[in-house]
Parts: structure tokens; C-alpha cells; sequence
């Protein structure tokens, strides 16, 4: 008999989940004052919610559901492997199969110079893992003081004191006395909002050259690494200027400073290839991976290493003091496997890449002829709609930033699409077995709307 949660009418969850649950990044108070949209199934692109309505989902969960809802095959590989060894720790020279088999399979996929995995729960935990790696490198090398890493503004890497550190949320940094020590942010390549005067191509070099211009203000020989997102997820999807990473890639190799490429979005598949550094053309040092790693079906992130750091830190006298309990956990690898093994027998990066995902493309970016919308962009399968009361002066609403964006986002969920609005951005990065079908239906849900938002903003007086 299959068990089921203890599914109460939702006026009485929404009760409960006020009274004890604490939700991440949510104004509680406003939350608690109109109740949680309570999500109870899923299948395919789709959820449904405890009132019965189905919508698309146009976000795979937060980013992560790759290979779609309802998957038996990884529901099936979490009950053998439990019943097999549930768990069983890699501290203490210990090793299990799921976890070996894995990272063969993992430094197999990744690019050739990437061999060795570290594997912790959450993408904020692997760049804690990351930040730890890169200053144990250069102590290994005999530079203690090279411990100063740079990132950017509007980046996002996560929410530990690490994670949230290297992050460049400025909300986030207000509480818990961050960022730690010797983190440094440059602006973000945002050209649309913030490169009008130049060219897209000469904005991207503009915003890589401050990379170089702060790793001479602070001194080559402090500095361990630079992290970013090969495209900025939470930030908006911003799609850097093709200019952008080469000259990056070069300003790191003439520094010799390290190179985290933060892919807990745009790995396994996302960007048409099986990580973003390959549609970029980028070499990192290390790759930050979770979410899609298991297409979220259980939790667990991966540093993936180079040869480079995993020898310094492997061959070194003292060990790298550190790790997880959970550290390459049976069941999550055993379903991240299975998860890759979909990935690829289903040719889910081909339908990004040529497939439904060309389709979605061309169809997204058609989005920028309505007159709410600034830009249309996207890679692969996330993309982003910036919306605006004027696209030639690219103006900002005359209500806060953010009004609009969320307007949008209650017409999304009430027509049955899940978008994400990020200020007055509007996000998808769907699962990436959609079809053609399935993109039709996100496409004039969005085109709706758009509509009905253009409409509400200039009667409410935001434009
Ligand atoms: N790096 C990147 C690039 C991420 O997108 C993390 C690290 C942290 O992963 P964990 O597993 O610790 O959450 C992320 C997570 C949003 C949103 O609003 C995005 C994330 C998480 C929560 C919300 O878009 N990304």
C-alpha cells in the first residue's frame, strides 16, 4: 500500500504551516496573513496544487527537476539502495559502490581536466567546500596570504555564511554579520541594464576588466580564486556578452588566479551541453554542481576538482580537514547515476540543444516584440524577460522595483504557469524533457500574461 501524506483541507495546512513552519527567504508575516500555495503532486512539467490545479512548470521546481516529475526509475533506484546500505559515511578511509561509481561517472562527463569529485548536500555547502579548497591550495603552495577571493554583485552561490558571503545579494549580506573576511565583489555583466552607452561586445570586456582592475588594487599575491556563474540564475538570468568570459578566462591565466565556475544552474544539461563552462568555452579550476545533479529528487551537491587542486590537496603531508556527514551519500548517488543515465539515454542536452529547446528559444525570444517587454534572452533552456514601461529608455516602473514583477507573477500562477519574477524580471528555466507541445502552452500562458500585466501596471498607475 503506498503511504501518502496526511493531506488535510488546505485552509487547515496553510493554518498549520503558519503556526510552525518557517519558510527560506519569505516576509513570514505577510506569508501567514494569506497562506501558502500548497503543491501536493507532480507529474511530467506539471504540479498540482491541493486545490487541484495543474500549472506548468516553468521553473523545474527551483532549477532543478532536469528530468522532469514523476520519474519511477528514481524512485525505484532510493528503495533498492536503501534497502541495500542506506548509509554508510567516507570519512575514516571508507568508500561505498553508489559513490564510486558515481564519481567515475562524473569525472567522466565533466571536462578532461576535471578528476575528482567532492561531494557535499546543498550548492551552498560545496562552495563553502570550495572556499576551504582554494585557500588550503595556495597554503599548500606556501602562500598563506593568498586568501582573498573575488565575485560579484548580483551573483548568487548560496546561503551559509560562505555561500551567502561570496553571493552578492546586498540583503543577504544586512544579516549575520556578512560577508567573511576577504571576499570582494565587482559589478555584474548585466548590459541591458547597465551597459546602454556601450556595445553589448564592448561592455562585456569593460565588465571583465574590473576583474583586473581589483586584483590590483588588492595584489595578485593575495588572491586565491574568482567565482561566477557562467550565466547568473537568482541574479535574473543574465546572459553575459560574448566578449565577456574570454577575457576573464585570460585575465585569471596571466594572474594565476583560480577559477570556480559556480554551476549548480546551468549544469547537467541546462545550457545545451553538460555544463555551462563548455558553452562558454571556460576552464575552471573547480565547478560548483547540486540541483540538477539529481534533478532535486534528493539532496546533494559536488566540487568537481581539476587535477591541479585535488593532487595539492590529496598529496599534500596534512589532510583537508574537512567534510560532511553526508558527504557522497549511497542513496543520492545512487539516484544522481541514475539521473545522469536518464539525462543521456534520453537524449535530454540533444532536445535542449536542437530539440524543444531551439523551439523554446525562438519562440521566447519573439516575447520581445510585446510592448512590456525590454529583452527576450536565453540560452539553452533559461531565459529571462525584462519587463519595462518603456523599452527605448529602458526605463524602470514608477513603482517599486519589483511591483510589476510580482503583478506578473500572480497572473502566471492564477493561468497556470509557474514564472519566477526577480525584481520586474520575469524567469523559466523549465525541465529540460519539455516538448513542443509543452512550449506552446508556456508560451501563451506568458504571452496572456504579459497581456493582462500590461494592462493591470497602466491602470494601477505603475507606468
Ligand atoms: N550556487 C548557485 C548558482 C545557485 O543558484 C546555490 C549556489 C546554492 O545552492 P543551495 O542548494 O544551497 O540552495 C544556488 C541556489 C532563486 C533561488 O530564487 C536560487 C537558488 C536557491 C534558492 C532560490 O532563484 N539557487
Amino acid at each position: 500500500m503506498s503511504q501518502r501524506s496526511n493531506h488535510l483541507p488546505t485552509a487547515q495546512m496553510q493554518e498549520l504551516d503558519a503556526a510552525h513552519h518557517m519558510h527560506p527567504f519569505t516576509h513570514q508575516a505577510d506569508l501567514n496573513a494569506k497562506g501558502a500555495r500548497i503543491i501536493t503532486s507532480a507529474n511530467g512539467v506539471h504540479v498540482t496544487d491541493s486545490e487541484g490545479r495543474t500549472m506548468l512548470d516553468g521553473m523545474a521546481g527551483l532549477w532543478c527537476v532536469g528530468v522532469g516529475y514523476g520519474r519511477k526509475e528514481l524512485a525505484d533506484v532510493v528503495s533498492r539502495q536503501m534497502q541495500e546500505l542506506p548509509f554508510y559515511n567516507t570519512f575514516f578511509q571508507t568508500s561505498h559502490p553508489p559513490v564510486i561509481a558515481l564519481s567515475e561517472r562524473l569525472a567522466q562527463i565533466a571536462p578532461d581536466h576535471i578528476t575528482r569529485v567532492f561531494y557535499g548536500s546543498s550548492g551552498s555547502e560545496a562552495n563553502d567546500t570550495n572556499i576551504r579548497a582554494v585557500r588550503q591550495y595556495w597554503a599548500n603552495l606556501d602562500q598563506p596570504e593568498r586568501t582573498h577571493i573575488i565575485a560579484r554583485w548580483n551573483g548568487y552561490h548560496g546561503s551559509t555564511m560562505g555561500g551567502g558571503s561570496l553571493g552578492g545579494m546586498k540583503g543577504i549580506h544586512a544579516q549575520g554579520g556578512l560577508p567573511i573576511p576577504d571576499i570582494h565583489h565587482i559589478d555584474q555583466p548585466f548590459w541591458w541594464g547597465e551597459g546602454a552607452e556601450q556595445s553589448p561586445e564592448e561592455f562585456g570586456i569593460a565588465r571583465a576588466r574590473l576583474l583586473e582592475d581589483k586584483i590590483l588594487e588588492i595584489g595578485a599575491d593575495k588572491i586565491a580564486a574568482f567565482i561566477a556563474e557562467p550565466i547568473q540564475g537568482a541574479g535574473g538570468v543574465i546572459i553575459p556578452p560574448s566578449t565577456y568570459w574570454p577575457e576573464i578566462q585570460r585575465i585569471c591565466k596571466e594572474y594565476d588566479i583560480l577559477l570556480i565556475a559556480d554551476e549548480v544552474i546551468t549544469g547537467f544539461g541546462r545550457t545545451g551541453n553538460w555544463f555551462g563552462s563548455e558553452t562558454f568555452n571556460i576552464t575552471p579550476d573547480i565547478i560548483t554542481t547540486a540541483k540538477g545533479l539529481t534533478s532535486g529528487y534528493i539532496p546533494m551537491s559536488a566540487s568537481l576538482f581539476s587535477e591541479k587542486i585535488a593532487a595539492n590537496l590529496s598529496e599534500t603531508d596534512g589532510e583537508f580537514t574537512h567534510g560532511y556527514t553526508y558527504s557522497g551519500h549511497p542513496v543520492a548517488a545512487a539516484v544522481a547515476l541514475e539521473n545522469l543515465r536518464i539525462i543521456e539515454d534520453e537524449k535530454m542536452i540533444e532536445n535542449v540543444r536542437t530539440g524543444a529547446g531551439a523551439y523554446l528559444r525562438d519562440q521566447w525570444k519573439q516575447l520581445s516584440d510585446h510592448p512590456l517587454v525590454g529583452e527576450a534572452v536565453i540560452e539553452g533552456m533559461m531565459g529571462g524577460i525584462q519587463l519595462t514601461p518603456n523599452k527605448t529608455t529602458r526605463a524602470s516602473f514608477l513603482s517599486e522595483t519589483g511591483s510589476v514583477g510580482y503583478i506578473c507573477r500572480e497572473f502566471c500562477f492564477a493561468n497556470g504557469l509557474v514564472m519566477r519574477a526577480t525584481g520586474d524580471r520575469m524567469i523559466i528555466a523549465p525541465p529540460l524533457c519539455m516538448t513542443r507541445d509543452n512550449v506552446d502552452e508556456l508560451i501563451n500562458k506568458a504571452a496572456i500574461c504579459l497581456d493582462l500585466t500590461h494592462k493591470k501596471a497602466k491602470n494601477d498607475g505603475h507606468m
